[in-house]
């Protein structure tokens, strides 16, 4: 990359700010000068003090003092590269890959969800010096869940790496569900050779038209060529989208009591199971999937704090979200116990998932609600008088499944005593300080449910 004042000015819009060296400071950069010269329109802090006339250079100490002004004031810190810093030859030459993930540290974004492939190994040199976490999901529509529970449980942005091709269809459903329900996600995707691009070659993982597949399914959708668009698309990419519609408290409340006018039978029972896991894990996020007790919940249930409720069931829809989106809520804020609630029918949609956690150390509670089926919609179908079918598909043993992924399986009655004192026992509490994930089945018969 070689940036310059100009470049930087030009590409991102940004008003020049100077900071003086003095003598009396011995002509070194102060972090407290830079602090005080930002403003509410202040994006990004730019660097370019490797070399001056006073002879004054750059220290490490410098960078983090003024990185730890950046994280604070949630700036952009563009520096220039340590290694060649004071030295004018090369201009700091760079990657997109390597630009990109420092980019992505500076701005504070400390974990990335991503499968790797041959088309995206630029992204990942010298990935393990930074301070990023790089998760492996199962499958790359678990990596935008995952980075979706994160964004919703952290308020900062979820990021994820895929290969071109079938990386990035994989993830495009998890990206309508995040702009459906305006989650900020960036998803980083490598791309063919730009001569091959439209052309029909049959190369490795070939789209025909990446970026007008993408366009619909994300805000935005951008090619990047050089390193040097990267930090104006960033910028732009991931500044807070401004608060538009018409939902609100009122609103919210108006939708909450007619819902409560219909209530079907049975979802009582459900609404009471999920006020009995908010009650004995208090201040937990409970990420839920498309399932009934979820359903029922979303019209008749508080939760007891923000960012702690949330889930797939409305909205895009997705079935499979929750297990990686509670991973996802796990990484953001490990202090939190997490709760996933998902049926029988939707974790078989990415079941494999439940591994990651265990890769991750994550101690996510995974409750199934098994009811043996899309009950859901074949209580939809029977409401239509159309006979079910479709709906009954066999789920496996849950507890089978749990051993062979090495987790702790909790069987529990469909009562709220029941899952009250399997929340309190030891089997849980051990988990959690194990740092590991638990699957706790409750089974309803399919007639009962
Ligand atoms: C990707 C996807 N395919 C299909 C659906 C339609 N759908 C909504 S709920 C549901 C049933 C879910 O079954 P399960 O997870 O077992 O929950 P249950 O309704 O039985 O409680 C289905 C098939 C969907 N929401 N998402
Ligand atoms: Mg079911």
């Amino acid at each position: 990359m070689y940036a310059t004042y100009a470049s930087v000015m030009a590409s991102t819009g940004a008003k020049m700010v100077r900071v003086p060296l003095l003598a009396a400071d011995n002509f070194r950069i102060q972090a407290a000068d830079i602090e005080k010269k930002i403003t509410a329109g202040t994006s990004l802090i730019f660097l370019n003090t490797p070399h001056n006339p006073t002879g004054a250079v750059l220290t490490e100490q410098d960078i983090t003092d003024i990185g730890a002004v950046a994280k604070k004031h949630d700036l952009w810190l563009l520096p220039m590269q340590k290694k060649t810093m004071g030295n004018r030859q090369g201009h700091n030459r760079i990657s997109v890959g390597k630009a990109l993930v420092q980019y992505l540290e500076n701005r504070g974004i400390s974990v990335v969800f991503g499968i790797p492939g041959v088309h995206t190994l630029a992204l990942y040199r010298g990935l393990e010096q930074a301070a990023i976490r790089h998760v492996t999901p199962r499958h790359e529509q678990g990596a935008g869940f995952m980075a979706d529970g994160y964004a919703r449980a952290s308020g900062k942005p979820g990021a994820a790496f895929v290969i071109t091709g079938p990386g990035v269809t994989n993830i495009l459903t998890a990206t309508g569900q995040a702009l459906a329900d305006s989650i900020p996600m960036l998803v980083v995707s490598s791309v063919n050779a730009a001569d091959s691009l439209g052309k029909g070659l049959g190369h490795l993982h070939e789209l025909p038209d990446q970026q007008g597949i993408c366009k619909k399914l994300f805000l935005r959708s951008e090619h990047i060529h050089t390193a040097r668009d990267i930090l104006p698309l960033l910028i732009q990419g991931l500044a807070p989208v401004a608060e538009t519609g018409t939902w609100g408290e009122h609103t919210a409340k108006t939708v909450c009591s007619k819902a409560r006018a219909e209530l079907p039978p049975g979802y009582g029972h459900m609404v009471e199971m999920v006020e009995t896991i908010r009650d004995t894990m208090p201040g937990s996020i409970i990420v839920g999937d498309s399932t009934q007790p979820v359903y029922a919940a979303n019209l008749y249930y508080g939760h007891d704090n923000p960012r702690g409720w949330f889930n797939a069931a409305t909205g895009f829809g997705t079935l499979g979200y929750a297990i990686p989106a509670a991973i996802g809520a796990c990484l953001a804020d490990p202090g939190r116990p997490v709760v996933c609630i998902t049926g029988d029918g939707g974790a078989q949609f990415t079941l494999p998932e439940m591994m990651t956690a265990r890769d991750e150390s994550l101690p996510v509670v995974f409750l199934i609600w098994n009811n043996f089926g899309f009950k859901e919609i074949a209580d939809a179908m029977a409401d239509a008088d159309i006979t079910p079918i479709g709906c009954c598909q066999r789920p496996p043993d849950f507890q089978d499944i749990a051993r062979a992924y090495g987790m702790p399986y909790v069987k529990c009655h469909n009562t709220v005593s029941d899952l009250a004192g399997t929340l309190k026992s030891g089997t849980l509490k051990s988990h959690a300080d194990s740092q590991q994930p638990v699957v706790i089945e409750i089974q309803i018969p399919y007639r009962d449910s």
